[in-house]
């Protein structure tokens, strides 16, 4: 046997280190163990019909060799109840799933982005060992899509199409999925997790509300909840920054994207910190303890911002500061009720690193500073699913993304909730009757010994982390052993999904694999920034905690470094009542959640 050699390269201690790394990421990861061998030709698959589901038809069924980053498996495509659709779309719910030939005898679904369309098929996991799955959600990018009907959202007119996008796709997919794996193995999977982010999120918490006994592991990140709420909170921003809009397009509607620089945000972002990035006891450029981060202190620092004289880029005009504190506070009708939850004063709003302004809650909530027309998300998208799919009387033709401004400027918050709740004609479920995926029960879920990690961005410019934390907080407060089962991972200064002043790169998949299959709970998520220069450093690590805890310095060493940090209990003092923990949630609560 040879003896350990004396030195060892500069490139091998990468390589140890790396190996180090992937161990620790791999003891997280089943381990490899005698899987079964598929029992039938894979190309067989193609006369499966499903004992439960109607008109399933398997496309194409390949086993497909072993490439450089694939393993082999039989790769199946199939289509659920084509049909022919308003308008004369052709509609199916499309699906993909991949099978390997090494099988470690679980099943994993990725979630969808955006309003869908194209099969998600998340191949990464692919090489693990699972079998994987995804859905297209009942409508094609490619074929389902009319410049005259906001074009890829032409499937909101079409009812059915509604409905497989809202929840039944998702259901029927898992079903047909776990058929072919039962057949194709000979057994079913023995574990099955979902994960997703944003849309993909949403349908995360669907499954755990709705179709709660489909998955063992969900982790749903920022996820959509409230969809119908959140389109239309797209006008509320568009009304509150018309007010202020200084620059028209050339068919004079105003130009939001114009109405702060990336240099104001950065202005307001310091402004946050100087008003809470102590209150947690250290000044790095997060703010964990977002409950003490009230209005009244950042108003107090914005307030002192206030230009006196001409607007420059070392103030704020004193439009720009209340038409922000009316945006966070949150979509009100004319008596003032509030009808989507506020947002917190989180400092990953702005953010600079090196010459690069952070365009993430921007891009939402603004759009991009020196676009010549309005191309922020909360204006295209929100306005064409506010406009076609949540309301039962769709608004066609609807013509091109630039009528979004007039629309959305018209907006009426008044008759919100009645348009929510109405159904019309064809349309015989509401937007509320969709799905709101803000069931606060997770009774069946908890039986099925199901685990859930939640994790939301404090600066989502899509979805607000406190619509989020409401839902969380009244989970608790139906079941107070709910972190047995459900946790909710808040990541300070993180936009949509990623992105930010943030320590936003994470893996909560290895996380829930933990907990489903060693029961072994995440009491902290060691995350690193994927962007440090934020922070003007060459690194930096933190703790996530789980809700109510937050990240606090342990009051020694290196602060870039999460050793140096612990969750702590501590909530601080003087959260400010807001509406949102109030009554809002109540408009919401009495509609479907776990009944379909
Ligand atoms: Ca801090």
């Amino acid at each position: 046997m040879r003896g350990l050699p004396m030195t060892i390269s500069l490139l091998e201690v990468r390589l140890l280190g790396f190996l180090g790394g992937a161990i620790m990421i791999m003891a997280a990861i089943p381990n490899a163990h005698a899987s079964p061998a598929p029992i039938v030709a894979c190309s067989s698959l193609t006369e499966f019909t499903s004992p439960t589901i109607p008109k399933v038809v398997i496309t194409s069924a390949v086993l497909t060799a072993a490439t450089q980053s694939l393993p082999e498996h039989c790769l199946v495509d199939g289509k659920i109840n084509e049909r022919v659709g308003v308008g004369g779309q052709i509609y199916a719910i499309k699906f993909r799933v991949r099978m390997p030939t090494a099988w470690n005898e679980r099943f994993y679904m990725g979630g969808g982005g955006g309003s869908n369309g194209t099969v998600e098929d998340p191949t990464n996991i692919l090489p693990l060992g699972y079998v994987t799955i995804g859905t297209d959600s009942g409508h094609d990018n490619v074929t389902n899509n009319d410049p005259n009907v906001g074009g890829t959202n032409v499937f909101s007119i079409d009812p059915q199409a509604r409905i497989d996008f809202a929840y039944n796709s998702y259901d029927q997919t898992v079903r047909v999925g776990k058929e072919l794996v039962d057949i194709y193995y000979g057994k079913k999977p023995d574990f099955s997790y979902f994960v997703g982010c944003s849309e993909g999120g949403a349908e995360g918490m669907l499954m755990a509300q709705t179709f709660p006994t489909h998955f063992d592991g969900i982790v749903a990140g920022d996820p959509g909840i409230l969809r119908p709420f959140t389109s239309a909170n797209g006008a509320w921003g568009t009304q509150t920054f018309a007010k202020i809009a200084t620059s028209f397009d050339s068919a004079g509607n105003p130009l939001i994207n114009r109405t702060y620089t990336d240099q104001d945000l950065l202005l307001i972002r310091n402004a946050i910190l100087a008003a809470c990035d102590r209150m947690d006891g250290l000044e790095d450029g997060i703010v964990d303890n977002m409950p003490a981060c009230t209005s009244q202190l950042v108003n107090t620092e914005l307030a002192a911002l206030t230009c006196t004289g001409a607007k420059s880029d070392s103030c704020l005009a004193a439009n720009q500061i209340t038409a922000l504190q009316t945006v966070l506070g949150g979509m009100k009708d004319s008596q003032g009720t509030l009808l989507y939850s506020s947002a917190p004063w989180d400092p990953g709003i702005g953010g600079q690193s090196g010459s690069t302004f952070n365009q993430g809650w921007r891009s939402w909530v603004l759009g991009s500073f020196n676009s010549a027309t309005n191309n922020a998300q909360k204006v295209t998208r929100s306005c064409a699913s506010s406009a076609l799919r949540y309301t039962a009387h769709p608004m066609i033709p609807f013509v091109t993304a630039t009528d979004c401004v007039p629309f959305q400027l018209n907006f009426d918050f008044d008759t919100l909730l009645e348009k929510l709740n109405e159904t019309s004609g064809i349309y015989t479920e509401s937007a509320i009757d969709l799905g709101l995926i803000n069931s606060t029960d997770l009774s069946t879920f908890k039986a099925h010994g199901g685990k859930m990690i939640i994790y939301h961005g404090g600066a989502d410019g899509a979805f607000s982390v406190n619509a989020t934390i409401d839902w969380y907080k009244d989970v608790i407060a139906g079941d107070k052993k709910a972190a047995d089962y459900a946790r909710l991972f808040v990541v300070p200064g993180m936009n949509h999904c990623s992105g930010g002043p943030s320590t936003d790169d994470f893996e909560m998949f290895p996380e829930i694999i933990n907990w489903v299959e060693n029961g072994i709970a995440p009491d902290k998520v060691i995350a690193t920034a994927s962007n440090p220069g934020y922070f003007g450093v060459e690194s930096r690590s933190r703790p996530l905690c789980p809700y109510p805890k937050q990240t606090r310095y342990k009051g020694s060493g290196d602060i870039n470094d999460a050793d140096n940090f612990r969750c702590v209990a501590e909530i601080g003092k003087g959260r400010e009542h807001r509406e949102h923990d109030g009554d809002q949630g109540k408009h919401h609560r009495n509609h479907r959640g776990g009944d379909r």
